[in-house]
């Protein structure tokens, strides 16, 4: 069956999916979450994988949900739907995530973005919330996470008018972490990418998780979370080896223990 994500092998511990449905945009319907979902599943499980990158095309990351898919659902294949168990393995992924967009970046498309960790964009990338066209509202992220992100006026005018920002508006907002020229994102990312992977793994997870913490729970919550979290590394054979090797003026060989 042809598949609508590729798939590139792992090479310096960076995986690199690529959605491909180009005749829809990059529309996500079930088939593609659910062969995201499974191939984040595979990343986690990977030992070489320590960073995935996440890409579309020029003219679309994501234009959404598959609107011709919904429109087949019911009330109660919503309450049923597939898509919801796909949307949650894909948000949990433990591992750093980055998005490399160019072109629309919408409803579901912008909620794929949110849920990675960094998002580099091309300068013609266009994020937004426009389910309020279809008579719905946005229903993985779309709400939740773009307050957090972008605060509550922006979100709200997203969100209630369905109009698109561009990319300079969504790196002030804070959506997005970097802008480049649209045919350098997806290298850009990689280059981030293979930077990160080159870091102690487990100072990686955890300060993923710690920075996590701070989106969902008090100061002082995630301050007593750090501190443990600090404090375990400072058992690791990698946090000597970094010690060591920044004294010797070499760089390190991080081991993951
Ligand atoms: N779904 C299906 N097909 C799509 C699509 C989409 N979202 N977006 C574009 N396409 C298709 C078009 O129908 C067209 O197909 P053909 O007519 O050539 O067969 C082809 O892609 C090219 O699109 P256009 O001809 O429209 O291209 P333009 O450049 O003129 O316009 C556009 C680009 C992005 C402005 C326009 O295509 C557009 O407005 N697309 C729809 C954007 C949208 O409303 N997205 C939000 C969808 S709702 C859930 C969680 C989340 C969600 C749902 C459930 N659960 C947890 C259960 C999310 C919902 C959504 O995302």
């Amino acid at each position: 069956m042809p598949s609508n994500l590729v798939v590139q092998p792992v090479a310096d511990g960076v995986r690199l999916l690529t959605l491909h449905r180009p005749q829809a945009l990059n529309a996500l319907n079930t088939e593609l979450l659910a062969e995201l979902a499974a191939e984040l599943d595979s990343a986690e499980r990977d030992e070489h994988t320590r960073v995935v990158v996440i890409t579309g095309n020029r003219k679309a990351f994501a234009a959404g949900a598959d609107i011709n898919e919904m429109a087949e659902r019911d009330l109660v294949g919503i309450l049923n739907d597939p898509r919801v168990a796909h949307w949650q393995r894909i948000g949990n992924f433990s591992k750093p995530l980055i998005a490399a967009v160019n072109g629309f970046a919408l409803g579901g498309g912008c909620e794929l973005v949110m849920c990675a960790d960094i998002v580099i964009a091309g300068s013609d990338a266009r994020f937004g919330q426009p389910e309020i066209n279809l008579g719905i509202m946005p229903g993985a992220g779309g709400t939740q996470r773009l307050l957090r992100l972008v605060g509550k006026p922006l979100a709200m005018q997203m969100v209630l008018s369905g109009e698109a920002i561009d990319a300079q508006r969504a790196l002030r907002a804070g959506l997005i972490s970097e802008i480049t020229q649209p045919e350098l994102a997806v290298e850009r990312a990689l280059q981030v990418a293979r930077a990160i992977a080159g870091k102690a793994p487990l100072a990686v997870r955890l300060a993923k998780e710690a920075l996590l913490k701070a989106q969902d729970t008090d100061l002082a919550s995630g301050l007593r979370f750090e501190r443990h979290a600090f404090t375990l590394l400072a058992g690791t054979q990698d946090r000597d080896e970094g010690i060591r090797a920044f004294q010797e003026k070499r760089p390190a060989q991080f081991q993951g223990s």
